[in-house]
């Protein structure tokens, strides 16, 4: 996939384009990939994926509370997964937001991009102050000589997918879910760094502690994981604790996965956590013993769920 920041002239003369955030690249952005690929083999011409970087919302309402599903460099790499051509990242600006949407589809869609098709979400909005909708791309379809595609809102289990349905899944803790619309399972990438100790001294299940550079992190609790290790190029079993460890009685939040058969040290590596399913919320035990008793527990019944598990994980 060839990818382009910043608009220019494309070389190529047939384009079938959609633009959109495509956060969480969740299989609904998946099955408009696939549209969009089968137009371009159709009219012999390239698959154009066209994204903004930051997200709109965080430049236009700085205070907004948007919490992002995909980093841009995982967005990337996965919509490369999907098979496109040409990715446009467009670096979003208080300035780009204000052209006009007539003079987005002439300047850029048309002259710059060539696009022949343009295929669209039913809710798309473009354009300063987000007065383009489907009609008017309709309308300028007609003048700028290209076909528009409006898709339908993709739905599983009766309900609309949408990025902020993965958001809401992931933020109550409703991993199946979140998983099932994503087409993979969730992760989070960060460096190990240090932890109380507490974990191989006391408990006997030492953790590997991370600070996660994703925005969502799932709820806070105790999961089934699958751990890549880049530098070993191995996937471990895992189980992860989000919490405060109220059983020691700590005041921030750790994120901490213990890697099953594995020994050792991550200090300074970086990791990746692939969120399989829910085991349990994180809970004060009256003793250490007891909690030790308890991840005993979470460790056998995680065992129990990789045995069926079939959840595609994604890994570059
Ligand atoms: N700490 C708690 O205080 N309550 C818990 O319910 C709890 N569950 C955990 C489950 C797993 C699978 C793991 C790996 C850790 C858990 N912890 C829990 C965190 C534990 O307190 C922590 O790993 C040690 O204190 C070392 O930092
Ligand atoms: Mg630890």
């Amino acid at each position: 996939m060839q990818v382009i920041k910043g608009v220019e002239k494309l070389d190529c003369e047939n384009t079938v384009i959609t633009i959109g955030n495509f956060d969480g690249v969740h299989i609904g952005h998946q099955k408009i990939f696939d549209f969009v690929k089968r137009k371009a083999k159709e009219i012999g011409g390239k698959s154009v994926v066209v994204t903004f970087t930051p997200h709109p919302i965080k430049v236009l309402f700085k205070d907004h509370p948007l919490k992002l599903i995909t980093t841009c460099e995982d967005k990337i790499k996965l919509i490369d997964n999907c098979g496109v051509d040409i990715l446009i990242l467009i670096p979003f600006t208080l300035e780009f937001a204000q052209i006009e949407a007539e003079d987005f589809v002439k300047n850029i869609l048309f002259e710059k991009l060539h696009a022949k098709w343009v295929v669209v979400g039913y809710d798309y909005r473009f354009g300063k102050a987000r007065k383009g909708d489907r009609e008017l791309l309709k309308k300028l379809g007609t003048k700028y000589d290209f076909k528009v595609k409006v898709l339908k809102a993709y739905k599983k289990k009766g309900k609309i997918l949408s990025s902020t349905a993965v958001r809401e899944a992931l933020r109550e803790g409703d991993i199946r879910e979140a998983n099932l619309f994503l087409g993979r399972a969730y992760h989070i990438d960060g460096e190990v760094i240090k932890g109380a100790g507490r974990g191989s001294s006391i408990l006997g299940y030492p953790t590997a502690n991370i600070l996660p550079k994703q925005e969502i992190i799932p709820k806070e609790g105790v999961y089934a994981v699958k751990v890549t290790i880049p530098h070993l190029l191995k996937t471990f079993k895992g189980v992860a604790n989000i919490g405060k460890n109220p059983t020691f009685g700590n005041k921030n939040l750790s994120y901490e996965v213990h890697i099953l058969d594995f020994y050792d040290n991550l200090l300074s590596r970086e990791i990746r956590v692939h969120f399989i399913s829910r085991l349990r919320d994180e809970k004060k035990f009256s003793s250490p013993q007891e909690l030790k008793e308890g991840i005993a527990r979470d460790i056998e019944k995680a065992r129990e769920i990789f045995k069926k598990d079939r959840t595609k994980l994604f890994l570059k």
